[in-house]
């Protein structure tokens, strides 16, 4: 029975009412508001209209009071208590309290929890009663609890946050506002259970050979009568078939052996079917089912190969014995008030995701572990989860017992329960704790030990060995070498690009910045010769949408205090430096959501294409970062309401499975062409390498023989510029890669940065045919970064920022993710070169 709806909310000044009275079923809430559960207060309150949008504006800093304040939930609901049977007890579960609560049942005190990323289980057996039943919660102020904590070491992004197991990124982050939540974030629920319940399942595969599958399901359960005898029948089904298998509980415990011939397995989408089984497991006593436990299963083996035979190292993830190169980005929480969040938004953005060619997200350390579906999406939808524990950018206090005692409970809850998902490819103690620390140490800003270090060097590693031991486990992202950031072993974080590190470095060496256009370029990438990198970024402007709808009137124009007010990050002019070596700086707002558009797009793509080339020594690369938790500025390829950034279209090309990339030398004027091929099938093609002049269309062709095995990275041939341009000059061509069969889709490349291009002006003709939701673009000239615009969320064009060559045409198709109804008259078309836009509907 779920216990979702009539809950009501009000606020109370620390110290101002007796906890006991407002807990007390006397007391009189009438006078309340309503309140939606799953949620949190900021939601509510914006809902009913007693606080303006904390996205607009700088209306988040006029909130800043709700966090002040004592929070109360109350609830009434009926139990009929006579339908309950001897043997029967009743649990009341909540599956996510955010944060420092205490729980009252009918004025009974059952609890206080402190901590946002577990459940909190109790039972109420005696406590209910029958007929009304009042449940009240209790939210203190976090900034009350956290006062009287020392903090007097470091911690990137605020102290106070690492004494709460609470979502770190609530404390400010360089990417998102400080807005700190309270409220019932997840279901609330009463489950009553006979006589025995299941306190959990492990399934997990455990040999894969040819033409069979071992699967192994460890049941835990737990007696309420001491002398129960319990057996348990699991069966495994799909495809239209099933295996059971039956087997009696010693101590509440037994694990039940499977063996399915001719396993369908579990593949990533780019590589196969992300087949599932379903697996129940049921409990009887005497003859009588008691409970039942259902799940999604995939059979699967994945690990990561971390040596050659010679002896070289790699970081290259084996799905089902197939080396993957692993394409991704990084996940933060889908909104700053995540409870609220819809789960529609989840499919869209991992759907989003899989349409790029993207096969590997990374739940990021500083967020939430994810909503049930999260993982379920990506186990339907075949995409592998790098799963961080929640510890980011700072020391832990790992030397207080309670604290160390409140992480066990937190990190044991949190493997049980995600475990059994086929996308869990890797469990990750945090992000980048011990590389700063180092850094931070070596530079004299930390005196203090690594505190922290307890947590991920031995609680974490020493559960899992016992909880789930096939998994691979890495310490810390980035981790490996000397220093942790090295290139030659383990992941990466590159932020040579971008923050300006200066690196590689050593242990102990002082670090170092380079704010310069050379410090931060995004060619940078193509020196980094890492394993796996799996942090790397650059920022680009929020849609056009999304900024005017959050600006106040007056304030969207570049240079605004509100425009900055949406970027978080320290030293803004680390992103003008970046456009300054490739687009120029830009003078206008038109130009800086253009120019920063398109250095994020041409940056990820220089970064990716290399790392590809570099296949297998390189394995992997999770873009920073997939999305946002608001409408700000930030290193995003999707914005705060689903509007894809140029990056994301350039993702889904520079992602594909078989690609045809251009490495272009700058220093000597050479460039070579390369095919890599990340499926398990051959590759034979031909490669068209045609020169487009900007006015003139095709001046230089040339037809390539492609033949390249599996999964491999091959370089076809290399040229001197003067070679294929001929008389032309390098700042008015485009080349263009595509393959004589259309197996892969085009790409363009540029010889010179876009600030030195010669473009001639574009006039382009734009046809829109409103019933079939298209748009045919056409031009004279090279039309460059063409891009549509409608004014509104959610919107999903087939391609958009794309370049048109002279005399060609495009067909785009464009829906709402949620088919809504799209104001076409609103259409806006441009290019960066667009001289004039004539629209025929
Ligand atoms: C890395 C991440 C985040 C941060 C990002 C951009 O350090 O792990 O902490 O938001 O870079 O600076």
């Amino acid at each position: 029975m779920l216990i979702n709806k009539d809950w009501k909310l009000s606020h109370f000044a620390v110290g101002e009412a007796r906890d006991l009275d407002i807990a007390s079923p006397d007391y009189i809430d009438h006078f309340w508001m309503q309140a939606e559960v799953p949620g949190d207060v900021h939601s509510t309150l914006l809902k009913k209209g007693l606080i303006d949008d904390p996205f607009y504006g700088h209306n988040d800093l006029k909130s800043k009071w709700i966090e002040e304040k004592v929070w109360w939930y109350r609830t009434e609901f009926d139990f009929d208590k006579k339908l309950l049977e001897r043997d029967e007890v009743v649990e009341l579960i909540f599956n996510g309290l955010d944060t420092f609560t205490t729980i009252y049942l009918n004025g009974l005190e059952l609890g206080e929890t402190a901590n946002m990323f577990i459940s909190h289980t109790f039972d109420v057996t005696r406590e209910l009663v029958d007929g009304k039943n009042i449940l009240a919660v209790k939210f203190d102020p976090v900034a009350e609890q956290l006062k009287v904590k020392e903090k007097r070491y470091w911690a990137g992004f605020g102290k106070d946050r690492i004494w709460a197991r609470k979502a770190q990124y609530h404390f400010g982050w360089d990417w998102g506002p400080q807005i700190i939540t309270a409220g019932i974030w997840k279901d609330v629920r009463l489950e009553t259970k006979k006589t025995v319940k299941i306190e959990n399942v492990f399934a997990r595969t455990t040999r894969i050979e040819k033409g069979r599958a071992n699967v192994l399901v460890d049941i835990d359960a737990k007696a309420f009568k001491e002398d129960s005898e319990i057996s348990a029948v699991v069966t495994m089904t799909g495809e239209g078939k099933s295996v059971t298998e039956e087997k009696t509980l010693m101590r509440g415990k037994t694990t039940v052996p499977l063996t399915i011939n001719n396993p369908k397995l579990w593949w990533t989408h780019d590589l196969g079917d992300p087949f599932l089984y379903q697996l129940n497991v049921e409990l009887f006593t005497a003859g009588d089912l008691v409970d039942s436990y259902q799940l999604n299963f995939g059979i699967r083996d994945i690990q990561v190969k971390q040596e050659e035979a010679d002896g070289t190292t790699r970081f290259t993830f084996v799905l089902n014995g197939i080396e993957i190169f692993a394409k991704g980005a990084n996940w933060i929480p889908i909104d700053s008030f995540v409870g609220a969040a819809p789960d529609m938004q989840y499919k869209h953005l991992i759907s989003l995701s899989k349409e790029a060619n993207m096969n590997m997200l990374r739940v990021w350390g500083g967020g939430i572990y994810e909503k049930d579906v999260f993982y379920q999406e990506c186990d339907r939808q075949g995409l592998l989860v790098w799963q961080d524990f929640m510890f980011a950018c700072a020391l832990y206090p790992d030397y207080n017992r309670n604290f160390m005692n409140n992480v066990q409970g937190e990190v044991e809850f949190v493997i049980k329960r995600l475990r059994n998902h086929p996308c869990i490819a890797l469990w990750c103690g945090n992000n980048e704790n011990d590389w700063l620390y180092e850094v931070e140490y070596a530079a004299g800003r930390i005196t203090t030990p690594f505190y922290g270090e307890r947590i991920f060097h031995e609680m974490i590693p020493g559960l899992l060995k016992e909880l789930n031991p096939d998994r691979f486990y890495l310490p810390s992202s980035p981790f490996g070498g000397n220093d942790h950031n090295a290139e030659d072993v383990g992941d990466r974080h590159n932020w040579q690009v971008w923050h300006g590190n200066v690196e590689p470095r050593k242990f102990g060496e002082v670090p170092a910045q380079n704010y310069s256009v050379e410090g931060v370029s995004f060619k940078n990438y193509k020196k980094d010769k890492t394993r796996f990198s799996s942090e790397f970024g650059m920022h680009a402007s929020a849609s056009r949408y999304t900024l005017e709808r959050n600006l106040p009137e007056g304030t969207f124009f570049w240079g605004s205090d509100e425009m900055a007010y949406r970027n978080k990050d320290y030293h803004h002019q680390k992103g003008i430096l970046l456009m300054e070596g490739y687009t120029g700086v830009p003078e206008d707002i038109e130009e800086y959501m253009n120019y920063s558009m398109l250095t994020q797009a041409e940056g990820l793509k220089c970064g990716v294409e290399h790392y590809r080339r570099n296949k297998p020594e390189t394995s992997g690369t999770l873009i920073w970062q997939l999305n946002d938790c608001w409408p700000g500025t930030s290193w995003s390829m999707i914005d705060y309401y689903l509007l894809p950034k140029a990056s994301y279209y350039y993702a889904r090309k520079f992602n594909q499975p078989l690609l045809f990339t251009l490495d272009h030398q700058e220093e000597d004027g050479t460039f070579s062409l390369w095919a890599v091929n990340d499926t398990v099938s051959g590759w034979s093609d031909e490669l068209l390498l045609e020169v487009h002049h900007v006015k003139k269309g095709m001046v230089y062709s040339e037809t390539i023989a492609v033949n390249i095995m599996g999964n491999q990275s091959c370089l076809l041939a290399s040229f001197a510029e003067g070679e294929v341009l001929k008389e032309y000059r390098p700042e008015e061509v485009v080349i263009r890669l595509r393959s004589s069969d259309d197996k892969v889709e085009e790409n363009c490349y540029y010889l010179r940065d876009h600030k030195d291009m010669n473009f001639a002006p574009a006039n382009l003709i734009v046809k829109v045919n409103r019933e079939k939701q298209e748009v045919e673009v056409s031009t004279d000239n090279l039309a460059r970064f063409v891009k549509l615009e409608i004014p509104s969320d959610k919107v999903h064009f087939s391609d958009n920022f794309f370049d048109l060559l002279p005399g060609e045409r495009k067909v785009i198709s464009i829906s709402h993710l949620e088919f809504q109804p799209l104001p076409f008259e609103q259409l806006k078309l441009s290019a960066v070169n667009s001289q004039s836009v004539i629209r025929e509907d």
